[in-house]
């Protein structure tokens, strides 16, 4: 097991789209480990593959309150979304930084599970939000590129000045 550096926002990779795994062998069966370690240490209530530079469509959430049960989702695909829930999102690649978005409240997803297997999963509410989340890093989109672009340039400005903050830093 190994916990794994996660890609910062703005960094580029983020925006990679992730391609079809092609077969759920060991290799994809120990990067699950260590993502769900990585998100776990974070600590997160999900992760995509993207996040930890890997371009694979792969996911990774836990929403339980025991924080042991760990789900993977292999190449998912949204195969029903009903409803609306407004949600506070937060992510990994952008730390410190939580802001509203609207999402379906109800989701139905195919993946394969670490089996290999096809399997479906419905989720709802904080579950679903997570979900949709993923799914999207996995299209190289990251949340805050769903908000306003006055949103968006003030949150850049946020980084960018912590970023000099970090690098200059108080004596
Ligand atoms: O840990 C996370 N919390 C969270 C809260 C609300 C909506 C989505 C999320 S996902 C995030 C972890 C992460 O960045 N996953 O990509
Ligand atoms: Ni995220």
């Amino acid at each position: 097991m190994a916990k794994l550096p996660i890609l910062l926002y703005p960094d580029p990779r983020l925006h990679t789209v992730a391609a079809p795994v092609v077969r759920v062998n060991d290799d994809i069966r120990n990067l699950i480990n260590d993502m769900g370690e990585t998100m776990y240490a974070a600590p997160g209530v999900g992760l995509a593959a993207t996040q930890v530079n890997v371009h694979l469509r792969i996911i990774v959430i836990d929403t339980s309150p025991t924080r042991d049960e760990l789900l993977a989702f292999v190449n998912p695909e949204l195969i029903a979304a009903s409803g609306e829930a407004d949600f506070d999102e937060g992510c990994l690649s952008v730390p410190g930084i939580y802001e509203k978005l609207r999402r379906a409240q109800n989701i139905r997803v195919r993946a394969l599970g670490i089996d290999g297997q096809p399997f479906e999963w419905a989720a709802e509410g904080l579950q679903a939000v997570c979900i949709q989340h993923e799914m999207d890093h996995l299209e190289g989109k990251v949340f805050v590129e769903k908000l306003s672009r006055l949103k968006q340039q003030r949150i850049l400005a946020k980084i960018k000045k912590r970023q000099r903050e970090d690098s200059h830093p108080a004596k």
